[in-house]
């Protein structure tokens, strides 16, 4: 999509700081982190969000989970644990519309929020 940011950043037009990626999806830390580590993963694929996965995106989700456990390991989150987040659409706080999953580690979170 021309105007998405995530698809200007999985094409490398916006600059990002990266930490994988592969021909499939990309992980980069969040511009505005709310927890030392915050990070996103996305396909490189536009999809607007987890709601319109269609069955030819059959393995995505899970690949996208694989990398953020694995990265959230190296992060330093294997102790304490991370956050998994994937906001959807206007009540799910989502506010670019091209799915992507936080990782959100390296303090206490609070819940439920607000
Ligand atoms: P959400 O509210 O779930 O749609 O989260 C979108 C996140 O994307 C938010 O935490 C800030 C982050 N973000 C927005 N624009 C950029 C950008 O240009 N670069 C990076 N690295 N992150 C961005």
């Amino acid at each position: 999509m021309n105007d998405c940011i995530f698809c200007k950043i999985a094409a490398g037009t916006i600059p990002a700081r990266k930490l994988f990626e592969d021909e499939a999806i990309l992980a980069f830390h969040d511009a505005t982190p709310q927890a030392p580590v915050h990070f996103l993963l996305i396909p490189r694929k536009h999809i607007p969000n987890i709601l319109e996965l269609g069955p030819e995106d059959e393995g995505l989700l899970e690949r996208l989970l694989n990398k953020a456990r694995e990265l959230a390991v190296e992060q330093g989150c294997g102790e304490g644990g991370a956050r998994f987040v994937i906001n959807c659409k206007a009540d799910g706080g989502q506010s670019v519309d091209h799915l992507h999953v936080h990782v959100l580690g390296g303090r206490a979170l609070g819940w439920p929020p607000g």
